[in-house]
């Protein structure tokens, strides 16, 4: 299959010696030269003679105001644009109508990898958009990644890529928090981590997909342990940052709206009872 990709920072670049490993007929393009070297693929000067090459052209840049950029005097007709550039749905949508203005149907998707995991069996490509192009495009697309479509709406690829993208950032900022912690008695944060708090995260992670229900039912009722609970809980932590001489910052957020849901009389609720006071 001839591919095109144009963007070749690091992962443009893990995407085209994959898609040439896997056998396709891989064109690239990059701004700056020289980052085509050693990837099996055919280089060309410009956007337009990449897009000219194949039917499917992959764009992974670093933003969509450079997206846009690259393919500002190009013509997509009989062309599909398959975006793997982060960014948020209002965007993708909005990307979606200039591409057909063009004459050229639009994929969006959010990569759930890193450079090094592309074409292995832990990475996963979320895709939205036209249906007809992914499943045209779906087994070359395998190659890459696990592929999974989400729907026409193409906004859909980048709300779930930035939604995956926050549950990490929280359980980064736990583990921050938690390392400085223990840090702070000079204690060994390695040993701590890989003993007991990762079994302990799994076990907490475990418990999400009820949480889920609760949500969608809007059923906060617990008989684990309530807001008042953990209110106090909280308050305790906090303190107990401060006497060990540790910034619970990246905590106090959440303290926050605990306490804002308490004060407003829900203190007897579980815990996901906490996402009325963020929508
Ligand atoms: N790397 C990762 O782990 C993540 C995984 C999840 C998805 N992201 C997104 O992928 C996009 C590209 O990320 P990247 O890691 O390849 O980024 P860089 O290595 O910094 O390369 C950036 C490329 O973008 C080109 N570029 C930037 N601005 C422009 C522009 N105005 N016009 C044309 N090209 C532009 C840049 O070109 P050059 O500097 O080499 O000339 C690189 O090819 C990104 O959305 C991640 O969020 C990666």
């Amino acid at each position: 299959m001839r591919i095109s990709i144009l963007g070749l920072g690091l992962m443009g670049r893990a995407l085209a010696r994959t898609l040439v490993k896997a056998g396709h007929s891989v064109t690239v393009w990059n701004r700056t030269e020289g980052k085509a070297d050693g990837l099996g693929a055919t280089s060309v000067a410009t956007a337009a003679e990449a897009v000219e090459a194949s039917p499917l052209v992959i764009v992974c840049v670093l933003d969509y105001a450079a997206v846009r950029e690259v393919l500002c005097s190009v013509q997509l007709a009989d062309r599909v644009l398959l975006n793997l550039t982060n960014g948020r749905p209002a965007e993708a949508r909005e990307l979606t109508e200039w591409v057909a203005a063009r004459g050229g149907d639009y994929l969006d998707g959010g990569i759930m990898a890193v450079p090094q995991m592309i074409g292995t069996p832990g990475a996963l490509i979320l895709y939205s958009g036209s249906q007809p192009a992914f499943e045209r495009y779906e087994e070359a697309l395998g190659a890459l990644a696990r592929p999974r479509y989400l729907g026409a709406d193409a906004g859909l690829a980048p709300l779930y890529d930035l939604a995956m993208l926050t549950g990490m950032y929280g359980q980064i900022a736990g583990f921050l928090e938690a390392a400085a912690l223990i840090a702070s008695e000079k204690g060994s944060v390695t040993e701590f981590t890989t003993e007991l708090l990762v079994p302990w995260l799994n076990a907490m992670a475990a418990a999400q997909p009820r949480w889920a229900v609760d949500i969608e039912a809007g059923d906060y009722a617990t008989d684990v342990s309530n807001l008042e609970v953990n209110r106090v809980g909280m308050v305790n932590l906090v303190r107990a940052f401060e006497d060990q001489g540790v910034k619970p910052d990246l905590l106090l957020p959440m303290q926050d709206v605990l306490d804002r849901r308490v004060a407003a009389g829900h203190g007897a609720q579980g815990l996901s009872s906490l996402i009325e006071e963020l929508r």
